[in-house]
């Protein structure tokens, strides 16, 4: 394996102006027939020209109509009697591929007898020979063909120039490409598929045709995606001015595909999870990410398409930034701000409990990394959402309009071209010369190089006589692998100061500074440094770091009634929330600790309680808002604050606090079901979905408080509602409850959920999830997992499946995969290995369970290496779960 290395870029020898493709699609041998049209590069010196190539078989290589002498160089396909001068030649490629063996979903596959393509990172080159770089850009002209019958429906990017048929029942359809576009943005598809189809003007007066394909029978859930297609063209026209820039736009739905979805121009490829929504079959959940998924790709169109990167290394500079650009829309589509902070509050808990771990851990990375063996293992959350609360932080220094002009000259500097992070972050601080971000540019810009979660350490004295309070800041950041010091970032810190004693928000005068209000942006760029501010009448709490300005950790010793007033009275909705955070995790910590003997007794946490009860009885916040409130701090979150890891003293003190928030708030809780349960006709929108959120939270206390008491009332009615709900949210929140509490019940409601749901995959997923998930008592989850491998319904090919199964309890089940006896490391390495054969880029994402391995207490710790190391065992990993498992075992 060879390490890539940003510092190593240099510009292509030659470009790619035109190509031709034409496909005879057939699952056991595709012909694909590559004519291009290319040049050399004149501005670099004279060099062979390299063609990547990845699984193919070579049939022929003609230059200008003329057999040409070629070698084979580590897969690569190398010229070097290329006509001299910078006339275009032509070259024509075939080869032929085996779709139907395609297991690793990347290039052309065959699923569920349609073809699909996958070509971002590098994907392309297992369809062709080609410069699979994200900065050769050429125009692409596409002709399929196939059986007529088997695959009626023949996909490419742009528009349909051509179609009909031909001999033997097979037709064809030829596709041009307006816009020139890298090969990883290349898709198509074939295959018996239905579309819902829809016309839309855009605000130029400019028509074009929408599409969603499915297989057939699921057309009844593609409303939503329409509908969050829709939103996601007049968003992006709205807010940043940028209009949808085909006649047509495409979504194509499959049942296997190793991620999300993908932003091929023209014809987005999405992972039926993120299309297929009805009332029956999908959770308030699913019709969320379904919008933001959508969403997101379609904002790619520019921001990733239009505009794309250099190279693999600048790959947050079109996700991050579409990240922030999906979260933004899905808040803008909030009804009020108490939304719009529920949601903000969603993507931050993310954030900590998967990318603050990431950066912790032995696959830490800058922003924008400087080497990488496989690029696939670098489609990470340090990417994707720390990529975009750095878009974020730099919309805080400009301005939301000041960052909307930025756009604005980042497309009228780059449109059409590939480039770097710098190159955003330039225009962001150009069209903004006055800001804080245009003076600290370079400074700013660490958050791109320096990987690591930044602490901000903070103290703070108030002078009760002089009327000032002082808040000192010393920042640090902790070592990643190849990084061992860091220096200062710029940190935008949000302030404020809420009255001890009387609960107000304090006015914020900082001295010599005119304007009075009640928050203040405090940008820190030194490694210390405070903040005084003056005419403080009492005694202030300080709420710092509001909305999450910055993805740092605070520290500052809060006492429990500082959290309090925080709880109760900041104006800030996400400090609101973190105060509540903050005092499950010192009760959680404290008893963590204090291990008694194993038991996992834990004292009364009454003003706790009574903290929880006020949220939860508040007359005036709103549902979704006290559902986060009154949701622990995850397993993963609590053991991220640790310096040794106890999977099992977490999970058992964790579980003793929800028993004991089950049991000392019954009564509340009984209020709240009974408040909160009765919504209606379904409607996925906020705020019903807020309020189906709490009943379920409540159900789910209510049956783990009957679990102590013994009381079947709330478990009969849990099953009642199980069996009654017209939807899936409350149907699986009742069947949640059941499970997670281990009540008897739960065995007969899961087999009725299968038999009913036995056709929906994207349900049979959720099942099997739900089973991997539950909460272990005396470890009969692994047994149950490892019985439901032989459940016919049972596919480790199809990574949907696998996830559902091996990753929720590998990945999401802390208590039940660290098991005192190895068993659980055992099945990991197990899966890790076999799942490598198929699919090495879901094995890679599994291998990364035991990321942490490091701060495990004995004897996992043991156990856990002993695992990584029966896996690095193995003589012929992949790439991508070699690179994984050495940089955990370094
Ligand atoms: N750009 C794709 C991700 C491709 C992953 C390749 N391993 C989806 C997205 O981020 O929108
Ligand atoms: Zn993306």
């Amino acid at each position: 394996a060879t390490v890539v290395r940003r510092a190593d870029y240099t510009a292509p020898a030659f470009w790619i102006d035109t190509v031709h493709l034409c496909f005879d699609l057939d699952p056991a041998k595709t012909r694909v027939l590559n004519k291009m049209t290319l040049r050399r590069n004149p501005d670099v010196p004279a060099a062979a020209l390299r063609l990547d190539g990845d699984d193919l078989n070579l049939a022929r290589v003609l230059v200008n109509g003329a057999g040409t002498s070629f070698k084979m160089d580590s897969g690569q396909l190398v010229l070097e009697n290329l006509p001299e001068g910078n006339e275009p030649f032509a070259l024509e490629i075939f080869t032929t591929c085996a779709p139907v063996k395609n297991t690793k979903l990347m290039g052309l596959y065959v699923s569920n007898e349609s073809f699909f393509t996958q070509c971002e990172a590098e994907g392309f080159r297992r369809i062709t020979y080609f410069m699979d770089r994200p900065d050769v850009m050429a125009s692409f002209t596409v002709t399929l063909r196939a059986d007529k019958e088997k695959y009626p429906v023949l996909l490419s990017n742009g528009n349909l120039t051509d179609s009909g048929d031909l001999d033997d029942g097979r037709h064809f359809a030829t596709w041009i490409d307006p816009h020139k576009k890298p090969c990883y943005l290349f898709a198509l598809v074939a295959g018996k598929l239905v579309c819902r189809e829809q016309h839309i003007i855009s605000r130029s007066g400019k028509e074009h045709l929408l599409q969603v394909y499915v297989r057939p029978g699921d057309m009844d859930k593609t409303e939503h995606a329409m509908q969050s297609l829709i939103k996601s063209v007049i968003w992006d026209e709205a807010r940043f001015g940028l209009p949808l820039d085909l006649e047509r736009f495409m979504i194509v739905a499959t049942s296997d595909f190793n991620m999300g979805a993908m932003e091929n121009k023209g014809l987005n490829i999405f992972n039926t999870k993120y299309v297929l929504a009805n009332q029956a079959t999908a959770t308030d959940v699913d019709f969320a990410n379904i919008e933001s998924v959508v969403g997101h790709e379609y904002f790619h169109n520019w921001t990733g398409n239009r505009i794309t990167c250099r190279d693999w290394f600048q790959l947050s500079l079109k996700e991050g930034l579409t990240v922030f650009r999906d979260q933004e829309f899905s808040m803008d589509l909030c009804a009020d701000p108490s939304a719009r902070a529920v949601k903000r509050i969603e993507d931050v808990r993310v954030l900590r409990t998967a990318q603050f771990p990431e950066d912790a851990g032995p696959m830490a990375h800058p922003v924008r990394p400087d080497s990488y063996i496989e690029i696939n293992n670098f489609y990470t959350v340090t990417i994707y959402e720390k990529g975009a609360e750095v878009v974020r932080m730099m919309q805080t220094l400009v301005g939301r309009a000041g960052f909307a002009k930025g756009m604005t000259l980042y497309f009228a500097r780059h449109d059409g071209s590939a480039v770097t992070c710098d190159d955003f972050a330039q225009a962001v601080a150009d069209a903004n010369p006055d800001s804080a971000l245009a003076k600290l540019l370079p400074q700013f810009k660490r958050w791109y190089s320096q990987a690591g979660t930044p602490r901000l350490a903070a103290t703070a004295t108030y002078d009760a006589e002089a009327h000032t309070y002082t808040l000192n800041f010393a920042q640090s950041c902790p070592a990643t692998p190849g990084q061992e010091s860091k220096e200062p970032f710029v940190i935008p810190v949000s302030l404020g100061l809420i009255g001890a004693a009387s609960g107000a928000a304090l006015p914020l005068q900082v001295h010599g500074q005119s304007n009075v209000g009640d928050s203040h942006l405090f940008v820190m760029t030194q490694a210390s440094e405070s903040i005084t501010f003056e005419k403080v009448l009492e005694e202030p709490v300080p709420s710092i770091l509001r909305g999450f300005s910055a993805p740092v950790v605070v520290d500052y010793a809060y006492t429990d009634a500082q959290l309090l007033a925080l709880l109760a009275n900041d104006p800030d909705p996400f400090n609101r929330w973190e105060a509540g955070q903050r005092l499950a995790l010192l009760i959680a910590i404290k008893y963590i600790a204090s291990d008694a003997g194993g038991s996992s007794a834990i004292g009364q946490n009454d003003t706790y309680i009574s903290a929880m009860r006020a949220v939860l009885r508040h007359p005036t916040l709103d549902a979704a808002f006290k559902e986060l409130v009154l949701t622990l701090p995850s397993e993963t979150y609590i053991a991220d604050q640790l310096e040794v890891i106890d999977p099992q003293r977490i999970h058992a003190v964790r579980e003793a606090m929800r028993e004991q928030l089950a049991t000392a708030l019954f009564e509340d809780w009984q209020w709240a079901y009974a408040a909160h349960s009765q919504n209606g006709a379904y409607q996925p929108d906020t705020l019903s979905s807020g309020r189906r959120a709490l009943a379920g939270l409540a159900l789910n206390y209510l049956c783990l408080a009957a679990r102590s008491s013994g009381d079947a009332i709330w478990p009969g009615k849990a099953y009642q509602r199980f069996k009654d709900a017209d939807n899936m949210t409350d149907r699986f929140n009742a069947l949640n409850a059941l499970v997670q509490s281990g009540h008897a019940l739960a065995t007969p409601a899961l087999a009725r959920f299968h038999s009913l749901f036995q056709f929906e995959e994207l349900v049979l997923d959720k099942w099997f999830a739900l089973q991997a998930g539950c909460t272990d008592r005396g470890g009969q989850v692994l047994p149950a997992v490892r019985q439901l491998l032989k459940h016919p319904n049972f596919n480790i090919r199809n990574p949907n499946r696998a996830r559902s199964l091996i990753f929720s309890y590998c990945s999401a089940n802390p208590g039940a995969f660290h098991r005192a006896d190895a068993a659980g490391y055992v099945f990991w390495s197990e899966h890790v290995l076999e799942l490598d054969a198929i699919n090495p880029q879901v094995a890679a994402r599994l291998a990364r369970a035991l990321d942490r391995w490091k701060k495990l207490a004995e004897p996992y710790r043991h156990a856990a290496q002993a695992a990584l190391q029966r896996v690095a065992a193995k003589a012929d990993l992949s790439n991508d779960v070699r690179e994984v498992i050495s940089r955990a075992l370094a």
